[in-house]
């Protein structure tokens, strides 16, 4: 999970909370400090927890608890809020009518793949997108954009040839009429210097970007807000995405430091593939971070999962009638969409005190092959009703598909604990007492609207 250490040191936090019968300053403090180490070793700076652990502290024992809360619930509340505001900041999306956007960045901070990741996103909406490329700086660095482009079938303009970004960029932008939005890949240094700089102020007067985005690693922690000032002084940022959320401890860092210079976060990008990217939503990464869940993501990801199914199909599969063909569909759309941790990421499993395997999520691709093996030699009443399989079937299973019946078993347990999971899911969807319950814990939090 993204930040899993941050994520577990504080929720391990915050269950103290929860458990304690009554919060004492003493119990307070303790907690305090806890979330002030989990904070730091996340690389977020010294002075913005002090002053968030301050805040908290000076909150829990001036405010009173809103009608309806424990003492203890509200002071939950506060450190959820007071962490959103640290860690996220509001919303932020790109302009409505965005139509040029650029990418600036250091050199590997991932500008090139976040192209792609932002073109498909947008290409997703319906949008007709082109990518242009001007970095003649990194070796071959127009291929890889070409290469990117073709993956995802967007056109890539440019020609290195010219040996000059702005000269490219003027060809390039002859030939994007046409396209709803245009987005500009640029070349990054080892740091900000002067040649950067002017080139960058050459392309944006040509270009004049209605987004020009900073695209950050978060490996680089708590400098991201000198990285973030710097650019912002030589061409206006709109905002920042922050890639590499997937791989860094300090991301924490990277968050806090874009919040504290008031540069909205736009996007997030957890990983190699172009699809591994997603819009920034600071109370939802924060809940998510804090195991809180995120029902509203969690809900269309399930419905974008089960796409194709019929509404009927879809409450069956809810009420745990999910069956081997169910979750064969599953594995074929989770191959397109990307691994089932993430839609589990976004149960609210920490506040209900449940902790899944981590082998249930990480399925390699040799495993699934194997799956697939195995149930394309179950025979249809095997497949729609799995409890039929006993010894004799399993070692049929096993020979007809090469695997070992060890094989055949794996997947029967994968297939029933995911089929338990979901039905947990299910309910918890229906069940108006829990959604209430949850409602109850996000008050307070900013921008939260309620289930
Ligand atoms: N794990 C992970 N890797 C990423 C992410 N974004 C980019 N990368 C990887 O980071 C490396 C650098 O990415 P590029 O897109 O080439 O970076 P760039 O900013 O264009 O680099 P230059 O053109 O050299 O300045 C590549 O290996 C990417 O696959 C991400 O969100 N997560
Ligand atoms: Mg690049």
């Amino acid at each position: 999970m993204v930040l899993d250490k941050l994520g577990k040191s504080l929720r391990e936090a915050l269950r103290k909370i929860a458990r304690a019968g009554y919060i004492d300053s003493e119990t307070l403090d303790t907690i305090l400090k806890e979330i002030q180490r989990a904070l730091l070793m996340a690389d977020v700076r010294v002075d913005l927890v002090f002053k968030l652990t301050e805040t908290i502290k000076n909150r829990a024992s001036n405010e009173k608890p809103p009608s309806g809360l424990s003492a203890r619930e509200h002071i939950l509340n506060i450190v959820y809020g007071e962490l959103t505001k640290l860690l996220g900041g509001s919303e932020a999306s790109l302009k409505e009518n965005a139509k040029k956007i650029m990418l600036v960045g250091l050199f590997g901070s991932g500008k090139t793949t976040t192209c792609a990741k932002l073109a498909k996103f947008l290409q997703k909406k319906g949008l007709k997108v082109c990518l242009i490329g001007t970095d003649i700086w990194r070796p071959a660095a127009f291929e890889q954009l070409k290469q990117l482009g073709a993956e995802i079938n967007v056109p890539v303009f440019g020609n290195p040839e010219l040996k000059d970004p702005a000269r490219i960029l003027k060809e390039a932008l002859t030939k994007t009429q046409s396209f709803d939005i245009v987005i500009v890949d640029s070349a990054g240094r080892d740091a900000l210097d002067k040649d950067l700089s002017k080139e960058l102020k050459a392309i944006a007067d040509l270009f004049r970007p209605d987004e020009n985005l900073l695209v950050l690693s978060s490996d680089i922690g708590q400098k991201a807000s000198d990285e973030a000032h710097g650019f912002n002084t030589i061409v206006p940022l709109n905002g920042v995405i922050l890639t590499k959320m997937d791989s860094s401890a300090k991301g924490g860092g990277a968050l806090s430091a874009c919040a504290a210079l008031g540069i909205p976060i736009k996007f997030v990008g957890l990983g190699e593939k172009v699809d591994a990217f997603e819009t920034f939503n600071g109370t939802k990464f924060v809940s998510k971070l804090l195991g809180m869940g995120d029902l509203e993501s969690l809900v269309k990801k399930t419905e974008e999962i089960f796409a194709g199914a019929s509404k009927d199909q879809m409450e069956a599969v809810m009420k745990g009638d999910f069956n081997l063909k169910d979750f064969r569909a599953q594995i074929d759309s989770m191959r397109k969409m990307g691994p089932l941790k993430k839609i589990f990421e976004m149960l609210p499993m920490g506040s209900l005190g449940v902790e899944i395997p981590e082998e249930q999520f990480n399925l390699s691709e040799e495993k699934v092959n194997k799956f697939i093996y195995v149930m394309d030699s179950m025979t249809p009443q095997e497949m729609e009703n799995p409890d039929v399989i006993n010894a004799s079937r399993l070692q049929r299973i096993a020979k007809g598909s090469g695997t070992a019946p060890e094989e055949v078993k794996a997947l029967l347990n994968h297939y029933n604990m995911t089929k338990k999971m979901i039905k947990r899911f299910g309910k918890m969807g229906r069940n108006k007492k829990t959604m209430e319950q949850l409602s109850k814990r996000f008050k307070g939090f900013p921008g939260f609207k309620g289930f």
